[in-house]
């Protein structure tokens, strides 16, 4: 579409599948939106696929045309791969001309370190700022969850856009509005965005939300699989469970979409269902791998986010399962069928691993903030992943009263409803671990959270005989319980008249 004379709003670069679907969001909304893609055919087949845009699409063969095209200062939207890409787009446009009160803004998957890295790095040259973007290609393109971090300041110049084409919540009941569609956007509502804090803030909060999916999924398939060894269930009878159990409090998009799946018959022969068909080898990008080293780094005890990685990893060894599985004894998971009451312990479990997991997500950036310098908003963090992103559901709401009632709560397991929620589950969360033991079923999701859950509410731990042991073989010391905090003793240990020494 033309120009007619008048400076865009936004400028984006990269026009892969979210960045293409990013800007016509914008567009719909009424924006004047300048794009340049590194291959120019690919911008130019997008802009004169998308004329009908109620904002202006403005194609860009150079950077020098489309810094030209930007009002000042300059808000560019850079949705590269990410890595090594993003420093090349910047520093192409610092030599086409960018000002230093211009701001780009990097959208795309980068990793917080290199968003911290690089806003110190372009200081004085750009203003550097970072922001997730969940919510895949349909989020994108009708309302995503947004992420922004960085300089407040030049958080001012890119608010307006963000909250214009943000998911958008009802406030009265706290759900998506849904029904946008192309060039008609959904307005009013609360916008599914706000700023988090400096740097790699938003870029960390959206890697924690990626790491919390992780576990989510594969609770969910845990269930699955559970339901389907014990029960002896069809595909479709799964389906209408986990239909049932998206009415109650595990309504969420990844449920539905679950229900979804398994009713779906396989397109080449209808007679089957496409699950059944679909290869048990789990692929991943990295953000769940990110969020567990992280969770390393800052020693935080996310076990199950770990696992939900881990769990992907061993699926990935198909070749090598079906050797073991012919090799290694166990439990031969028979035809018995339990009773349908074991549903509803299975969807008990779920939800008490799925607090769990939540848990050690909020505990993670908990302790990210204070490594970071940042000031998270936990309560704002859960409201802005109520809509648009892939683990929207109704739960989240539950956390975000947990951080109003308490905004300095130290783990959501202490929150009184989530409390409540697992003293009422445990039974059955225990039973139903006990069955996957039994039957030589793996879940590894609800049996990590379970062992949390037990882990951080015991007072005692073994880790007495630990700090034993490390002491006997290093002299690593061990505190007392009889002494306060801080103060460290050592025993030389294979001579146990030695006396203890205070060191
Ligand atoms: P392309 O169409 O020219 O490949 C996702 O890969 C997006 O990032 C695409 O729009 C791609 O442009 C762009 N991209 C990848 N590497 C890039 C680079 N080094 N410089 C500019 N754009 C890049």
């Amino acid at each position: 579409m033309a120009n007619n004379g008048q400076a865009a709003d936004v400028g984006l670069i990269g026009l892969a599948v979210m960045g293409r679907n990013l800007a016509l969001n914008i567009a719909d909304h009424g924006f004047s939106i300048a794009v340049f893609n590194r291959t120019t055919s690919v911008m130019q087949q997008f802009v004169a696929e998308n004329s009908q845009t109620p904002g202006a699409l403005i194609g860009c063969e150079s950077l020098g045309v489309f810094l030209a095209a930007l009002k000042s200062p300059r808000v560019i939207i850079v949705l590269v791969k990410a890595g090594p890409a993003v420093d090349d787009v910047v520093e192409q446009l610092l030599a086409a001309g960018l000002q230093p009160e211009d701001v780009v803004v990097d959208a795309g998957n980068s990793n917080w370190n290199d968003t911290i890295r690089r806003e110190k790095q372009y200081a004085q040259r750009l203003k550097f700022f970072g922001s997730g973007v969940s919510g895949g290609e349909l989020g994108a393109r009708f309302g995503p969850s947004l992420m922004p971090g960085g300089d407040p300041d030049s958080w001012r110049h890119l608010k307006p856009i963000w909250e214009a084409i943000a998911a958008k919540i009802d406030p009265a009941t706290g759900k998506p509005i849904p029904g946008a569609a192309p060039g008609h956007p959904v307005t009013g509502g609360v916008a599914c965005t706000a700023y988090l804090g400096p740097n790699g803030a938003g870029h960390y909060v959206k890697m924690v939300h990626n790491g919390i999916e992780y576990v989510d999924m594969q609770l969910i398939s845990e269930a699955y699989y559970l339901l389907r060894h014990l029960l002896q269930l069809a595909p479709d009878e799964l389906a209408d469970i986990f239909t049932r159990w998206n009415e109650g409090e595990l309504d969420s998009y990844l449920i539905e979409i679950t229900a979804d799946v398994l009713r779906q018959r396989d397109p080449t022969n209808p007679k089957k269902f496409l699950v059944d068909c679909i290869l048990d080898a789990a692929g991943q990008k990295g953000t769940g791998q990110w969020t567990a080293g992280s969770a390393l780094d800052l020693g935080v005890p996310a076990n199950s986010i770990a696992e939900a990685v881990f769990a992907r990893c061993m699926s990935a060894v198909k070749e090598e399962r079906v050797v073991a599985a012919k090799k290694l004894r166990g439990p031969v998971p028979g035809k018995r069928k339990y009773p349908r009451k074991i549903i509803e312990a299975i969807r008990q479990a779920l939800y008490c691993s799925k607090i769990c997991a939540y848990a050690q997500g909020f505990q993670l950036m908990r302790q990210a903030q204070q490594d970071y310098h940042w000031k998270l908003d936990f309560g704002t963090i859960a409201s802005i992943w109520r809509g648009g992103c892939i683990i929207r559901a109704r739960f989240l709401q539950k956390i975000t009263e947990a951080y109003q009632r308490q905004p300095e709560l130290v783990n959501l397991l202490l929150d009184p409803y989530f409390r409540r929620q697992v003293r009422v589950g445990q039974d059955s969360w225990r039973q139903v671990v006990m069955l996957a033991a039994r039957h030589g079923l793996p879940a590894p999701a609800f049996m990590s959270a379970l062992a949390y859950y037990d882990a951080y509410r015991a007072a005692v731990l073994p880790a007495n005989l630990l700090q034993g042991q490390r002491d006997y073989f290093g002299a690593h010391t061990y505190e007392r319980v009889d002494a306060p905090r801080g103060k460290f003793f050592h025993v030389n240990w294979p001579d146990p008249q030695r006396p203890q020494i205070e060191v």
